[in-house]
């Protein structure tokens, strides 16, 4: 485990190295407890640099045992080796030579899962953003752009198959049953990318004809046994494919494409050249293992990791401070992919539903930082929502100010001047000012100022002028270390609705530049005066959600409800209801508080049945919009003195009365909508199950609910009814004899399955209440459990920490306890999923005072540890700070 040193590593030391590593050849001899890597390493010594010039490598916990340059082993007095470092001290004459390093590694031993590792008796690697230096001393940094040969050799009966990145080079037979395998790799890459797969695997095959007519042969390699499960993956990479050449004109460049599934895994999945790496979760699927949900992500999963061969391979990041460069760029193209492959507005609202869940509570708690960073300690921990999710909102806004079609020419010049070059934000950046001929600078503060700017908005109407003027004001909240903001350019998309619901005309408009109905706000305020308006309009605003910014606008609550029935905009209609929704959340919170029973409207209940039953609306848009904020959303509004309790209790109260107030229209709805079809993932079946699935989650809450679920649950035919019934009877009817039972039932079913059993594990995480902690605490000793395996780690101990507001924020802490000895007990195998995991307590701040001193004293448990790995104190520090 690597300790912290306490390094800070800043943006403006970005240096490049003195020398250059044109060529990589790689021979490993796999053995679990002793794999030898020999790296044959052409260097080059950048012109102008002196000879005396150092060659320092990167290590990370490594065993050394040959050095040699141009054939001759070098003596002890010529390098200084340590675990983390090599020095080449003998002064090098010639500018281009051969280094030579043997290294001897234990990948059987390595739990943290960076570097080489075994999952299931499999080697796989994950090299980003800093595993490559587990393997062999090297320029790890992603600017070393370097060609890859690789030769692995290892027993043929463990491991039949060997692969690397690039085409196949070579393969045949060795002594006493071993074989070996040689690949190549003609495009230049990062460490980074590098990756080696051995060992028993299935095999998906297919084949994909680019749009130039070459022959494309793809693989997708498994469990054994599990091929079949593949075929969604596999028919959504083809998808991908074609999206790609025909959305952003980019085309596939080896003869071989493939994608392993692995059941270790730290993260969703990994871009790796040729060779992608993913934690089985976002591939393996079928109806009766996998909801609607993990179909989308692995769609979606499948083509961001192949997205990323033109945005992150064929143009990587000049340093990790521009990891935004292909995640937030990456992130939006498969965003848009999605929404060609689906609903893009139903698409839309789940991305802000995400971006608002995740993002903004980071945003705005103490671990916010900007899109592209300027300073960290370990580079692990800012795979954020605010660099991937944040990062997709700003390129979506860049399209939003130039416009789709010079975009789409930005990214042509993009690609054009930058492939096969590491890259910065900046030289994004100027492209679209090349081609659209605007001034960004304004704009690219979005890059670099951490913070969700908030707008509030007032309007006026006066119906003897005709005006109708907007008063609008930005501000953006200080943050860790950025306590005076500038002004930022926010394009704000908003639409004047009249009463029939169509678009008001105006005139003309002055105090602000507006553009295809986007007002593009620059200075602190602007009073946008529209005239020629002769009735005063409802106001839709932020439409789509063109800025990732909140709003504070004073509007009637009849407006709301106006804009909810009838804005043209889906994205605003949805997040009308949702705001009316937000607000009754808000008012029965304080009520409660007040020890008033909580009240709610009947033309909002009312809204809700109107809703469901709107058969011009998609099933799945219904659905969402049904879908109560979240308790952790109403908490994130309020902002402050949080009592999860009493959120739980209101949203339980609105709940109730939605139900009580739709009973027969939603249960005749809930029948009408059974499917008796055979199964699709496609997405209007998944909408339809969606919007029965979220009705039964409202008839649960009527009398005979319980029997109504369990009903629900043993007539499904698919994972997607089945497991929303188990919610339903797990968290609304916990204890109940049908929810054991049905509990009971899953678990003997699916015991032999752990992605399935992961879904047990996450339902039972979820159960709101004191005594949830001590189920999940008994749970993590149930034979399908280990703390080993970062699926399973994340799906008990991960939900109940970050999804489970009222069990894990228990009034006594002991909610907190558990979970900072869980989260050491985590990092002493894998330090990344332990930080991962602590950031749960992030917004701690927001709690009322009890509970505050509590989860501050579980963060200051965990920061007392002895030893703590660089990545869970750098979380640990910048929380309490
Ligand atoms: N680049 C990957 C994410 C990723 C990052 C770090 C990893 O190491 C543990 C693994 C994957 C992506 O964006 O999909
Ligand atoms: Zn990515």
């Amino acid at each position: 485990m690597r300790t912290d040193t306490g390094q800070v590593f800043r943006l403006e030391d970005y240096r490049p190295n003195d020398y250059l590593i044109p060529q990589t050849s790689l021979t490993f001899r796999l053995s679990p407890e002793a794999t030898r890597v020999t790296a044959v390493l052409t260097i080059e010594r950048r012109d102008g640099v002196a000879a005396s010039a150092p060659l320092v490598l990167d290590g990370d916990g490594l065993t050394l045992l040959r050095v040699a340059i141009d054939g001759r082993d070098l003596a002890p007095a010529d390098f200084l080796a340590t675990p983390d470092l090599l020095t080449i001290v003998k002064p090098l004459a010639a500018s281009r030579f051969q280094l030579v390093l043997e290294t001897e590694l234990a990948p059987a031993r390595n739990e943290a899962l960076m570097g080489l590792y075994r999952s299931s008796n499999v080697y796989c690697t994950q090299c980003e953003a800093e595993g490559f230096r587990r393997i062999t001393y090297f320029l790890d940094r992603p600017d070393i752009l370097s060609v890859y040969t690789v030769r692995i050799e290892a027993p043929r009966h463990e491991a039949p198959l060997l692969l690397s990145n690039g085409n196949p080079a070579g393969s045949g037979d060795l002594d006493e049953g071993w074989h070996y395998a040689v690949w190549h790799d003609p495009f230049p890459k990062p460490s980074y990318l590098f990756a080696l797969v051995a060992g028993a695997l299935g095999k998906l095959a297919d084949s994909f004809t680019t749009m130039s007519g070459r022959e494309v042969e793809l693989g997708i390699y498994v469990e054994p046994g599990k091929e079949k499960l593949a075929g969604y993956a596999m028919d959504a990479l083809k998808r991908s494919m074609r999206w790609d050449e025909e959305a952003f004109g980019r085309e596939y460049d080896l003869d071989v494409f493939n994608i392993v599934a692995v059941s270790d895994f730290n993260m969703g999945a990994m871009e790796n050249k040729g060779l992608n790496i993913f934690n089985d979760k976002y591939v393996l699927a079928d109806e009766e293992t996998a909801t609607d949900a993990d179909f989308a992500n692995i769609e979606a999963i499948i083509a961001h990791e192949y997205f990323h061969n033109w945005t992150g391979n064929r143009i990587t990041c000049r340093d990790w401070f521009q990891l935004c460069l292909k995640e937030g760029l990456t992130v939006f193209r498969d965003h848009e992919f999605s929404a060609d492959q689906r609903s893009r507005a139903v698409k839309r609202i789940a991305e802000v539903r995400t971006l608002r869940a995740h993002q903004f509570p980071e945003d705005q708690g103490p671990l916010a930082h900007p899109v592209r960073p300027r300073r960290y300690r370990e580079i692990n921990n800012f795979y954020t929502a605010t660099v991937y999710e944040k990062g997709s909102e700003v390129v979506r806004m860049i399209r939003t100010i130039v416009g789709a079609e010079t975009f789409r020419a930005g990214m042509d010049l993009y690609f054009e001047r930058h492939d096969g070059h590491a890259a910065t934000i900046e030289d994004f950046i100027k492209v679209f000012e090349d081609v659209s001929g605007r001034d960004l600078s304004q704009f690219s503060l979005w890059y670099h100022q951490a913070g969700t700017p908030n707008l509030t908005i007032s309007s006026t109407h006066s119906p003897a002028s005709g005006e109708f003027t907007l008063e609008i004001e930005q501000s953006v909240p200080p943050t860790p270390s950025e306590s005076r903001k500038r002004l930022m350019h926010i394009p704000l998309a908003f639409g004047l609705v009249g009463v029939d619901g169509k678009p008001v005309a105006y005139r003309g408009f002055e105090g602000a530049s507006v553009e295809n109905g986007v007002i593009h706000i620059r200075k602190r305020r602007h009073m946008v005066r529209f005239s020629g308006v002769a009735e005063r309009p409802s106001l839709s605003l932020n439409r789509g959600f063109s800025a990732p910014v909140t709003l504070s606008v004073e509007q009637k609550a009849d407006d709301q409800f106006f804009l909810a029935g009838h804005d043209s905009d889906a994205f605003s209609r949805w997040q009308a209801f949702n705001t009316l929704l937000t607000d009754a959340l808000i008012a029965a919170f304080r009520q409660i508080l007040g020890g008033e029973q909580p009240g709610f409207a009947a033309r909002l209940t009312g809204l809700a049945g109107k809703i469901a039953g709107d058969e011009t609306l998609e099933p799945a848009y219904r659905a969402l919009a049904l879908a109560l904020p979240g308790e952790a959303d109403i908490a994130r509004d309020l902002g402050k003195n949080i009592d999860p309790d009493a959120i739980f209790e209101g949203r339980e109260a609105l709940a109730r009365a939605i139900a009580g107030a739709n009973r027969e229209m939603f249960s005749e709805l809930y029948d009408r909508l059974v499917d008796t079809d055979a199964f699709s993932p496609d997405a209007a079946s998944a909408g339809r199950r969606a919007l029965r699935n979220i009705l039964l989650d409202y008839l649960s809450l009527l009398p005979k609910g319980a029997a109504l679920a369990a009903w629900h649950f043993q007539s499904a035919t698919n994972m997607t009814d089945r497991a929303a019934a188990l919610t339903v009877l797990a968290l609304r009817h916990s204890g109940s004899p049908e929810a054991v039972k049905a509990l009971a039932d899953f678990e003997a079913k699916y015991a032999r399955d752990a992605l399935v059993m992961d879904k047990w594990f996450q339902i039972q995480a979820s159960v709101p209440g004191p005594r949830t902690v001590e189920a999940v605490r008994v749970l993590t000793g149930h034979p399908a459990f280990s703390m080993a395996n970062p699926n399973r780690v994340r799906s008990l101990i991960g939900t109940f920490a970050s999804a489970n507001q009222t069990g894990f924020h228990r009034a006594d802490g002991e909610g907190y306890r558990f979970f900072a000895e869980t989260v050491l007990q985590v990092e002493k195998r894998n330090p990344q999923v332990a930080a991962r995991l602590a950031t749960a307590l992030r917004s701690w701040r927001s709690l009322e005072p009890g509970r505050q001193a509590k989860a501050r004293e579980a963060l200051l448990s965990i920061a007392n540890a002895e030893n703590l790995s660089a990545d869970l104190r750098d979380i640990v520090e910048r929380t309490l700070a």
